[in-house]
């Protein structure tokens, strides 16, 4: 037999059709203020998810480390400086889309230099963690609730 052969690789399955999904990783932060509100961001029309309500973050580039990401993500969206040291992580979001599995640590940030400001004109809200669940919210981020709370109580 032909030992030397490898395996070729499977055929790709067309688009939405049950099978391997490719792996989506992003990274997540609660941002809590003084008075132990979270801030949510708004996602902005044209966007996928458009008009619901997510904890700050976005797509863990190649390479990246989350920490990373976030201290980028949280520069170029917010305006804010944060420092790796003060990025806690906490628990993962991990939801099975039709197309993509997204895999998603959601870090806790209490410290961070600047003042929070909207650079890309999504809407932000300061909420209580009571409150959170109030709020439309992708399939990812509903999930992370409960450990947000038991952290920072209602
Ligand atoms: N996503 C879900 N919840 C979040 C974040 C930051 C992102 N808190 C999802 C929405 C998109 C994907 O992750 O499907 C990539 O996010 P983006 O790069 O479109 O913000
Ligand atoms: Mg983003």
């Amino acid at each position: 037999t032909d030992r030397g052969t490898p395996d070729p690789l499977p055929p790709a399955p067309p688009a939405g059709a049950a099978g391997p999904r490719r792996l989506l990783l992003v990274v997540a932060v609660a941002l809590v203020d003084a008075d132990g509100r979270v801030l949510l961001a708004q996602r902005p029309p044209g966007k996928t998810l458009a008009g619901l309500w997510e904890f700050p973050g976005g797509k863990i580039e190649p390479g990246e480390r989350p920490e990373e990401t976030l201290i980028r993500e949280l520069a170029e969206e917010l305006g804010i400086a944060v420092k790796e040291a003060c990025l806690a992580p906490l628990t993962f979001a991990s939801h099975a889309y039709e197309s993509f599995h997204l895999l998603m640590p959601l870090y806790v940030c209490r410290r961070w230099e600047g003042a929070v400001q909207s650079r890309e004109g999504q809407a932000l809200r300061w909420v209580r963690p009571r409150d959170l669940a109030g709020f439309p919210m992708p399939p990812a981020d509903r999930p992370l609730l409960p450990a947000l709370v038991d952290l920072l109580g209602p």
